[in-house]
């Protein structure tokens, strides 16, 4: 413990154990709120490297810690407080318990708890652990009759049948995606350099009907063409791999690539998703605080989680005013 001034100390911030000081949400069955925090620190890792970012959920929870006493007061991202007068604010329902062994569990805790949550009209956001952690989420999400475009936002496309001899690893989960009869549209943000697929994966993907928005493209033409892919009143699913954003503001991943997305420009994707359709569920993933550098990761990652709560909120009461 270093005693050193910080922004906590600063803001007159409260120790919390959960998310910016949210409620806790002890019992899922009666769980009323706009959005859940669902800390999942392993599902599917490789045997080569094991579950190296189970860490994650309980490194934002501390990332953001400074602004516990803050959460009424205006965010500029959102142009009013994070939760507006009248809206639902979220909950923190902990983390999933994990195996290192039994990955058929993990996925069946994630599934039950993801279906669980949107069966009572909340938006689940599911924080990884490796991005192996959608793959149960997405499953889940079949279970409301309702289909859905997944907007994934990521370095890697994901599209490896198998890898290490695992087929629900985090190198296969837009494949795995692919094939569920609720995924209608993958909208696939922030592709580049070299990652584990080979041009046979990436012309799978394409044959399927992946829409692909590279890095470059981004750089070169900006989102709008990516966003324009989002059809009105669709069900979104927002897939979202931490390495997509540059190193320079997420160090705190495995799978650093140069020439990733600003903050801005994620934030711009997930403003979109909601303004053009509905935000259904949500992961953030690959996050691993061991090579964060001077904590930049996690203020990055927990502001986004912060904004999206906030953009979900705004949307939750938007539809029970209509
Ligand atoms: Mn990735």
């Amino acid at each position: 413990m270093s005693n050193k001034p910080d922004l906590a100390a600063l803001f007159g911030a409260t120790e919390s154990t959960t998310f910016l000081g949210l409620q806790a949400c002890e019992d899922l069955t009666t769980i009323d709120a706009s959005s859940a925090f669902i800390g999942a620190p392993c599902a599917t890792p490789y045997g080569s490297v094991g579950a190296y970012a189970q860490n994650g959920p309980e490194s934002l929870r501390k990332a953001i810690g400074s602004l516990t006493a803050n959460i009424d007061r205006h965010n500029f991202d959102l142009d009013g407080p994070t939760f507006p007068q009248g809206s639902k604010r979220a909950v923190d329902c902990g983390n999933l318990p994990w195996s290192d062994s039994d990955f058929a569990q993990n996925r069946q805790t994630i599934r039950d708890t993801v279906s669980q949550v949107v069966s009572r009209g909340v938006v689940p956001i599911v924080i990884g652990g490796d991005d192996s952690i959608p793959i149960p989420m997405l499953d889940a999400m079949g279970d409301t009759g309702k289909s859905y475009t997944v907007l994934q936002i990521d370095a890697h496309i994901d599209w490896r049948d198998s890898h290490m001899g695992e087929t629900h690893g985090l190198s296969s989960t837009m494949r795995r995606a692919s094939e569920m009869g609720h995924i209608e549209k993958i909208i696939q943000v922030g592709a580049r350099g070299i990652g584990s697929g080979h041009s046979s994966d990436y012309e799978d993907a394409i044959t399927w009907g992946a829409q692909f928005f590279t890095a470059p493209e981004i750089f070169r033409h900006g989102l709008q063409p990516a966003i324009d892919q989002i059809g009105p009143g669709e069900n979104v699913i927002l897939c979202i791999d931490i390495d997509a954003m540059d190193p320079s503001i997420t160090p705190n991943t495995i799978g650093r690539a140069p020439g990733g997305l600003s903050y801005y420009q994620v934030l711009e994707l997930i403003l979109a998703a909601a303004d053009r359709g509905r935000i259904a569920a949500v992961d953030f993933v690959e996050i691993m605080p061991e090579v964060d550098v001077d904590g930049i990761g996690g203020l990055t990652v927990s502001r986004l989680v912060a904004a999206t709560m906030g953009i979900i909120a705004r949307q939750q009461m938007a539809e029970a005013a209509s």
